[in-house]
């Protein structure tokens, strides 16, 4: 046996002193160190008493301690369940609890918020700050720097990552070994990575993109990175002269155009950009042409299925489109109520198969079984066409998600809180055009009948009980919502009639 992941993705730098990550404070990890941080760390969780399979569910700050606590899971063959540092206690705790998580790591700052939950939990509870510092890293540092890699099938889990559920409640997509390696794989190949390549990291690591996309492929080929703690104008700025790619959502591209020092001269040397996450407007991809002789390269994925589909890197980069299937990965548009595979140029639902596709939904089996199709498609509920030359076109959502700045957002999860709120009879939340963000959060309330509703309280209480990302930018009463004939409120007439909010 073997542990596929570990070999190769990390096992290969081991005595490697070239650099691995670039800080923002000058400061280099080589590749050497950070497979010495992630043994430390690996005897860390397995002192605590974790076994292979247990979940670790870690919120911390991006830092060079952080990724080497992912790499330290995939060593030790514990699940690597990664949260937005944005959640709220309350959500926290559902991630801890559905998961039957072993041990939570976070932030010192939310000792004293999240150590009691992680008690009644029956789970260990460890800091590790964004300075690298913290219980974990101070058991870690007198432990040796070579851990036994443990032994992982391809099937094993390596990660479980939650993506919320048009129920309201988030579902944990159980990533194999196999998912994550076959499309690091795919990906170095398609997009030509190699060790000569420096990736200009400005992404968080909780998240499909920046932690497989961005550091699974880097890692495979042993390219480094321009590790920055989050995006940030001004150190992206300073930092393109010196990278060879970057991958980032589509704000990334639009906060550096709307910014006069990104020109031409900054980035001529460099090799790629990719974006992804959430649609680019092909006026984007155009502006960033014309300003820097670049074309993004776009591309699909999701967090069930890692990435689908790519612009090629040789032929033309198509704006408003994801590019073509990857190889080994089946594409296909059908009728979404039959399931009936549709032609050439009609729009229908994009399901896919492959050895990326996740292996279901975390103690969900139903769920997991109404999500794909008998003969192994995945039902991504995305809206899509190809066109006549093969690109895939992404037109549109069969499910209920807004997407913004890169985070997804599910409107069930918000409206179960405001409809919780004193005087509230319903509601119904939509996403509306953005200029940052692409998409952003309004929410429509209907009052009880003869009650005055204090939208600030409301405002407040949804606060308490959402990560920030999610609270909705306005709030707006209205005396019913539009329904269809099956009682069906109609979203898409709402988004109309709100469509020019300017929020
Ligand atoms: C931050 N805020 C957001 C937000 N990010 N609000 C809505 N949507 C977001 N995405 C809030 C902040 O809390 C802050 O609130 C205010 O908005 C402005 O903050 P900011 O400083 O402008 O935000 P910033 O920190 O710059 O973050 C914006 C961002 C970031 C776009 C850089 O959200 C980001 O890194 N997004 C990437 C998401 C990602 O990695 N997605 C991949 C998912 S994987 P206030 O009021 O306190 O000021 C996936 C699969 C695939 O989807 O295909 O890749
Ligand atoms: P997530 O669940 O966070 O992994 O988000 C996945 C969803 O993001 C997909 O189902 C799509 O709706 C959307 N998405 C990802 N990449 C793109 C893209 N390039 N264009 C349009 N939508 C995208």
């Amino acid at each position: 046996m073997a542990n596929p992941l570990y070999d190769r993705l990390l096992a290969s730098h081991a005595g490697k002193t070239t650099p691995f990550l670039y800080l923002q404070d000058g400061q280099e990890v080589t590749f050497d160190g950070f497979l010495k941080q992630a043994a430390r760390f690996a005897h860390a969780l397995t002192n605590a008493g974790l076994v292979p399979g247990d979940r670790l569910v870690a919120q911390v700050q991006k830092s060079p301690e952080a990724l080497a606590l992912y790499a330290a899971c995939v060593q030790a063959g514990i699940v690597f369940l990664p949260l937005n540092t944005a959640y709220t206690v309350s959500e926290l705790t559902y991630f801890i609890d559905d998961s039957g998580a072993a041990m939570i790591v976070a932030d010192a700052s939310s000792e004293a918020a999240i150590a009691p939950i992680a008690a009644s939990l029956k789970a260990h509870f460890e800091t590790l700050n964004a300075d690298g510092t913290g219980s974990l890293p101070d058991q870690a540092k007198t432990m040796s720097a070579t851990f036994p890699t443990v032994d992982r099938a391809a099937d094993d889990l390596a990660a479980l990552l939650y993506t919320s559920g048009t129920t309201g409640r988030s579902k944990g997509a159980m990533l194999t070994q196999t998912n994550l390696l076959s499309n690091a794989d795919v990906l170095v190949d398609y997009w030509q990575f190699s060790a000569d390549d420096v990736l200009l990291h400005a992404l968080p690591i909780f998240h499909t993109h920046g932690l497989f996309v961005a550091t699974n492929v880097m890692l495979a080929v042993g390219g480094s990175m321009i590790f920055l703690p989050k995006f940030d104008l001004d150190a992206l700025i300073d930092s393109l002269p010196r990278a060879t790619a970057m991958m980032g959502v589509p704000t990334f591209y639009t906060r550096l155009l709307d910014d006069t020092r990104f020109a031409r001269k900054l980035v001529e040397h460099m090799r790629l950009f990719v974006s992804g996450s959430a649609p680019l407007l092909a006026e984007t991809h155009r502006q960033f042409e014309q300003r820097t002789g670049h074309r993004i390269l776009e591309r699909y994925g999701m967090t069930e299925t890692n990435m689908n589909t790519s612009n090629p890197y040789d032929a033309e980069r198509r704006a408003g489109t994801v590019g073509f299937p990857l190889p080994g990965i089946d594409l296909r548009i059908v009728d979404a109520e039959t399931g009936r595979a549709l032609g050439q140029g009609d729009v229908g639902q994009i399901e896919v198969r492959g050895p990326n596709v996740f292996k279901g939904y975390w103690r969900m089996p139903e769920k997991t079984a109404e999500e794909f199709r008998s003969d192994g498609f995945f039902i991504t509920g995305d809206l899509g066409t190809i066109d006549k030359d093969g690109y895939v076109h992404i037109v549109g959502r069969n499910k209920d998600l807004i997407i913004s700045g890169g985070y997804n957002i599910y409107p069930k999860e918000i409206e179960l809180v405001l409809d919780a709120q004193p005087g509230v009879l319903e509601s119904a939340v939509i996403g509306v055009p953005h200029a940052d963000f692409g998409e952003t959060v309004v929410g429509l309330i209907v009052p009880k009948a003869d009650e005055t509703l204090d939208l600030e309280a409301i405002a407040t209480a949804t606060a308490q009980a959402l990560a920030k990302f999610k609270q909705p930018r306005r709030l707006i009463l209205v005396d019913e919502l539009p329904r269809n004939a099956m009682g069906k409120v109609q979203k898409n007439v709402l988004r109309e009639a709100y469509n020019d909010l300017s929020l």
